[in-house]
């Protein structure tokens, strides 16, 4: 693994298509041995949930659907990904950014029999920032594809402003605070768009899935029975994002030391990437 070099993953046809569409495969942006680092702090995560971890799973004849957010801020191993792995300087490619701050990182696990679908809706209204290159690395762990629990996005739905509420995941009122909301519900995705519209990808391990944070999404569950669905989330800012509180937005671990309109920031949220020469 060792220091990270420039890489050549990124070229003009994904920052094109990222531009274009919303979202952006990058194939094997990971290698072996960090897929095989990842899996390995992720089975330690699963049995030592950090104070973010969460059980999404609801149904009665549904297996385990993990998720846990801001591990790097506590764990070493996180750590190490975020700030050693290539997944930094992937996002400032894809974005074309001077330079890339962590947001922060996620896993969600759906096991074979995790029935439970994410819902469509797209990321900025839960966040606390405001800005353009708002991204997150969706790392596959496992072959995801529909059958498992692979995701759907709505191609070229970032380019509108408009935002829409938060949804509940896994129906769990845990995981967020959204007693309040500044926003209409999202129209049904599924009947809204034709075939045509959704992108859907089958992904390898180590692959990278890259949406736009207005980037409509969902995912149905894990119907396979025995492919585990494990994916790792890299949330990063790429330039002029600003730290923007509001109700309704969803729980975090850590907020910045800054007043509302400043650009991230600050020790929780430190720059993971910049660009040569920048
Ligand atoms: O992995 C999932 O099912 C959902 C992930 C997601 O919504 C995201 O990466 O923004």
């Amino acid at each position: 693994m060792g220091m990270r070099v420039e890489n050549g993953l990124v070229n003009q046809r994904h920052i094109d298509d990222y531009r274009e569409n919303g979202v952006v495969v990058v194939k094997n942006a990971l290698s072996g041995e960090w897929v095989d680092f990842l899996r390995g702090a992720l089975d330690d995560l699963m049995e030592n949930p950090t104070k973010m971890g969460l059980e999404y799973a609801h149904k009665e004849d549904s297996t385990r659907f993990f998720g846990d957010q801001y591990m790097w801020l506590t764990r070493p191993d996180f750590r190490r990904i975020a700030f050693e792995s290539p997944i930094g300087e992937i996002a400032g490619q894809v974005m074309g950014s001077e330079s890339v701050t962590l947001f922060f990182d996620q896993v969600l696990v759906k096991e074979p029999g995790a029935v439970e679908p994410t819902p469509w809706h797209h990321d900025l209204p839960y966040w606390m920032v405001r800005g353009e290159q708002i991204c997150t690395v969706w790392i596959a762990l496992d072959p995801i594809g529909l059958e498992n629990g692979g995701m759907k996005y709505v191609k070229g739905s970032h380019k509108s402003e408009k935002l829409y509420s938060p949804t509940f995941f896994g129906d769990n009122a845990n995981d967020s605070t959204f007693d309040e909301t500044r926003y209409e519900p999202l129209p049904d995705v599924d009947a809204t768009y034709a075939d045509d519209d959704f992108l859907t990808f089958q992904l390898e391990p180590g692959d990278a899935a890259i949406h736009h944070a207005r980037t409509f999404h969902g995912a149905p569950g894990n119907k396979s029975a025995a492919t585990r669905r494990r994916g790792y989330m890299l949330r990063v800012l790429g330039d002029n994002v600003v730290y923007a509180p509001a109700p309704g937005q969803a729980k975090v671990a850590v907020r910045p030391d800054l007043p509302d309109g400043a650009p991230m920031g600050g020790e929780y949220f430190p720059e993971i990437w910049q660009r040569a020469g920048a």
